[in-house]
């Protein structure tokens, strides 16, 4: 299982919206076939792993990182496939969330006389799939957020400067969550103020993340720099003439208003959920931060902590307590260094349960 986990990983900028998903046949004691999920349209991990294993598989045991599909979508049944082979035996790390399969792929293979068994490693199965799970079950992205701060805490001056506190390392490491995501988010006001691109740039990708802006005002400019690019999103909260100039860039303007003439931001996740959207990374200021995290809707906060002090600035997330009890207290997932730099991972959701 631990191979098809690292197989499944492979697929980890190319498979959106589909998971990632590794599969390894063994027979004998030796592996005799091994595939994982490239992109969706393509066969699933299985069918290359059966492809390999051909004959052989005949009474092998399949080892995959998620329970074999059992519906028709882009491509017929993995379930289907791993009966005809005849394989003896199918070991799943976890079910697979999607509704349309959602343990039917095992019950196939167990009325068709296959032994099967699943939550092998299922933790690490779940970690790489946190995106997918998070829409199968909730219908909205994994939300993380990216900040970069000083030792201080501060993101920016009062003025704005935020260029660079960190250090080119997690800079660089910034680069992987953005090709990992399926879509970045961002404000008007970054935009404004950074005019900040959110593709990814320092390695070769095959798909860009759709870049989406809460504007809700309709502020972004029309010659932003992140327009340059195809494949935006704007969400606003009410119309404007600025509207017609942002369309004719190719982006593409929702119209979301929540309270206070501001986005609607549940709405919004709910809505890149709709469009198959599994990892949503956040880099944008106090405002949006703080906002997604007062809504619950913040799943993880993605820290780079770098050792400078910069006195006065903006703070990373937007919002006045009245107690401290009201504190917000992630759990502490990791702690490492990235150059001279900390990284921390902190949680609000257990994937196990998003
Ligand atoms: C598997 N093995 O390698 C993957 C699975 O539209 P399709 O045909 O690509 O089906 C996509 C769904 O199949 C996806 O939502 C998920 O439930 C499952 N993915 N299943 O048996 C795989 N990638
Ligand atoms: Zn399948």
């Amino acid at each position: 299982m631990q191979q098809a986990l690292r197989l499944a990983a492979k697929g980890l900028y190319t498979t959106t919206p589909n998971p990632r998903v590794g599969c390894v046949i063994v027979k004998d004691g030796a592996v005799i076939g091994e595939g994982w999920h490239v992109r969706a349209g393509e066969p699933h991990a299985e069918v290359h792993a059966l492809r390999m294993a051909g004959d052989a598989a005949h009474g092998a045991t399949a080892y995959v990182t998620l329970e074999p599909c059992s519906h028709h979508g882009r491509t017929p049944p993995c379930a289907d496939a791993l009966v005809q082979a005849g394989v003896a035996r199918v070991v799943a790390a976890m079910t697979d969330p999607n509704p349309q399969v959602a343990g039917r792929g095992l019950a196939r293979l167990a009325a068709a006389g296959i032994e099967t068994a699943s939550g092998i490693l299922e933790a690490e199965a779940r970690e790489l799939n946190v995106g997918f799970i998070s829409r199968m079950l909730r219908g909205r992205p994994w939300t993380r957020i990216k900040l970069a701060a000083s030792l201080d805490g501060r993101i920016a001056l009062n003025d704005g400067q935020s260029k660079w506190i960190t250090g080119s390392a997690a800079r660089a490491d910034v680069q992987r969550w953005r090709a990992r995501s399926c879509a970045m988010l961002t404000s008007a006001e970054t935009v404004l103020a950074d005019d900040a691109r959110l593709t990814v740039r320092d390695f070769a990708v095959e798909r860009q993340p759709l870049r989406v802006v809460v504007d809700s005002r309709l502020r972004t400019p029309a010659d932003a720099a992140l327009l340059q690019t195809k494949g935006v999103l704007i969400a606003a909260a009410v119309d404007g003439p600025q509207r017609a100039a942002l369309e004719a860039t190719g982006a593409e303007v929702v119209l979301l208003p929540g309270a206070d003439a501001r986005v609607d931001l549940m709405a919004l996740l709910d809505l890149l959920g709709s469009r198959g959207i599994n990892e949503l990374t956040v880099e944008a200021g106090g405002v949006l931060a703080g906002g997604l995290l007062q809504a619950g809707l913040a799943d993880e906060l993605l820290l780079y902590q770098a050792p400078v002090l910069i006195g006065q600035g903006r703070a990373m997330a937007d919002f006045a307590l009245t107690d401290l009890v009201q504190r917000y207290a992630p759990r502490v997932i990791e702690r490492r260094s990235v150059g001279d730099d900390l990284r921390w991972t902190l949680r609000f959701t257990d994937p196990a349960q998003a």
